[in-house]
């Protein structure tokens, strides 16, 4: 399969070389191979064909996931990082990325969800600036969120990009949240472990961390725990992990933790990834971690009929002709919103005109 390809700017990984032309096409075999021995380069010609829009990109790029699927492990661990905007999530992304490439000498693949957000330019650059060492960094392969389409779709295309990452051998997958309110539960389905950033000194409310983003939580960390702020921090934990005896126990068999960390200094950074590690294998033992990726994939499947049959349905002639006239019809009290949804599905069943 062949197919022509857009690389987006400020996209690919840091050796990407700027194209002045556009790149040769690759085959779905050049794809499979250059993914399975680690191109990054390929990965990230993976991924922008994920992202594209255009139809014989999608069916490609579906292809592609498909051949790569047996070789994405699951010995990965995928973890999802959110918080409020400067919390320090991309910084300690850099931080807890630099500790793994350089103690564990493990690969690292960024990515980043943003249901919300209309264009992507801002966030790349923001998104590598602050992550210098991995910018840099062989071992680690950033990216950062699809912006085309709705929620449901920028996270399927994220998780499209994440089995490819696990298929080049990345086995650490951290996804960073951006956008406030929207992405966290999109994110939590998509990963095994999920992260919340707080700070010290500001309110629950303050935070925007509602009750429910918490509850997600399987390890709360107090960021910028470091110079005058450290006392702060270890109170703000210690009142973070007495909320958290609050909940109701998961399932999981895991406690979820609170601890503090420094982005800045590292401090806390290992502590932190010890309790990763202890979460999965405290999961992996007991059956939990392969269960919920089962769960996970089954949610997913749902996802894509309900996205899939909501497209087929906005794009049917005889609905699009009437949408707006029902519209205006519910909204100015002419008819009700149940009747127009039944004249609406009832238009869906009439033929096609060609
Ligand atoms: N003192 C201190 N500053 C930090 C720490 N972590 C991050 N910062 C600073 O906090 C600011 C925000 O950090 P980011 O890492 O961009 O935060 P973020 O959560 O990714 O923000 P968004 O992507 O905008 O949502 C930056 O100026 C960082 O330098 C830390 O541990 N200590
Ligand atoms: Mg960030």
């Amino acid at each position: 399969m062949r197919s022509a390809l857009h690389e987006l700017p400020g996209c690919g990984t840091p050796e990407t070389p700027k194209p002045a032309r556009r790149p040769r096409p690759l085959s779905r075999e050049e794809y499979r191979d250059g993914i399975l021995r680690g191109d990054r380069i390929v990965l990230a010609r993976a991924v922008t064909l994920i992202e594209s829009a255009r139809e014989e990109d999608r069916e490609a790029a579906e292809q592609i996931v498909e051949d790569c699927l047996p070789a994405a492990a699951g010995d990965s661990i995928r973890v999802g990082i959110t918080g409020v905007p400067g919390a320090g999530k991309s910084s300690l992304i850099e931080a807890l990325g630099g500790f793994l490439i350089a103690e564990k000498k493990e690969k690292v693949a960024v990515l980043a969800i943003d249901p919300s957000s209309q264009i992507s330019g801002g966030s790349i650059l923001g998104d590598k600036t602050r992550m210098p060492t991995l910018a840099a960094s062989e071992m680690a392969f950033i990216r950062p969120s699809p912006s085309r389409g709705m929620a449901g779709g920028v996270a399927q295309r994220t998780r499209e990009a994440m089995l490819l990452c696990e298929a080049a051998g990345y086995r650490n997958i951290l996804v960073e949240t951006v956008g406030v309110g929207q992405s966290e539960t999109a994110v939590h389905e998509m990963v095994d472990f999920f992260l919340l950033i707080t700070l010290a000194g500001a309110g629950d409310e303050l935070q925007g961390i509602k009750r429910g983003v918490m509850e997600l939580a399987d390890l709360v960390a107090v960021n910028k725990a470091d110079g005058e702020n450290g006392a702060a921090a270890e109170r703000a934990r210690a009142e973070a992990q007495n909320a958290l005896h609050f909940f109701p126990a998961s399932g999981s068999g895991w406690m979820p933790r609170a601890v503090t960390c420094s982005a800045l200094t590292g401090a806390g950074i290992s502590d932190l990834w010890a309790l990763v590690l202890e979460y999965a294998a405290l999961t992996r033992g007991n059956g939990w971690f392969a269960a919920s990726r089962r769960e996970q994939q089954r949610r997913w499947m749902h996802e894509m009929i309900d996205q899939s049959l909501q497209q087929r349905f906005l794009a049917h002639g005889a609905v699009r002709d009437r949408m707006e006239a029902l519209e205006r019809d519910v909204v100015e009290g002419r008819t009700t919103s149940f009747r127009a949804a039944r004249t609406l599905l009832a238009a869906y069943s009439e033929p096609e005109r060609s």
